[in-house]
């Protein structure tokens, strides 16, 4: 019998040169072992055809800086945050230097909405740097 937390061993055929940039790979990335970096790619993938399929809630971290003196942009972005309060779990404002901001908002909903959130904030005038991270439940 097996239970859901079991973990199974089962062998792989792999041509020569793409076990070597496996192997390359579990080096330069610091893994303990060939195992965990292929747990680790088959749930990126997982991740990304749960955002594919685009019909479960999933959760984002949008990471932008701004120009702290591009004016009115620090209110544009809190508006959009308040008109989208639903998805908005918590944000972040740092400020990195004179003039530029560093804020995270961390983002929850269907795909399509954080992907159009996203887009929202990263396309205002001022935001020199946008980059969305996505996440979803990972029962494994
Ligand atoms: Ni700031």
């Amino acid at each position: 019998m097996s239970t859901p937390e079991e973990t199974i061993r089962f062998s792989v055929s792999l041509p020569r040169p793409l076990l070597d940039e496996l192997d390359r790979r579990v080096v330069g990335k610091g893994y303990a072992s060939r195992s965990e970096l292929v747990r680790d790619l088959i749930r990126e993938r997982l991740v990304e055809e749960t955002w594919e399929r685009g019909d479960e809630e999933v959760a984002g971290v949008l990471t932008i800086v701004y120009d702290h003196h591009q004016r009115e942009l620090t209110q544009h972005i809190l508006e959009v945050q308040h008109q989208e309060y639903v998805h908005v779990v918590a944000s972040t404002h740092v400020h990195i230097d004179h003039h530029n901001c560093l804020e995270t908002i961390i983002l929850r909903g269907l795909p399509a909405q954080i992907e159009r959130l996203s887009q929202t904030i990263g396309g205002l005038k001022g935001v020199r740097f946008s980059a969305l991270t996505r996440t979803s439940r990972l029962g494994h």
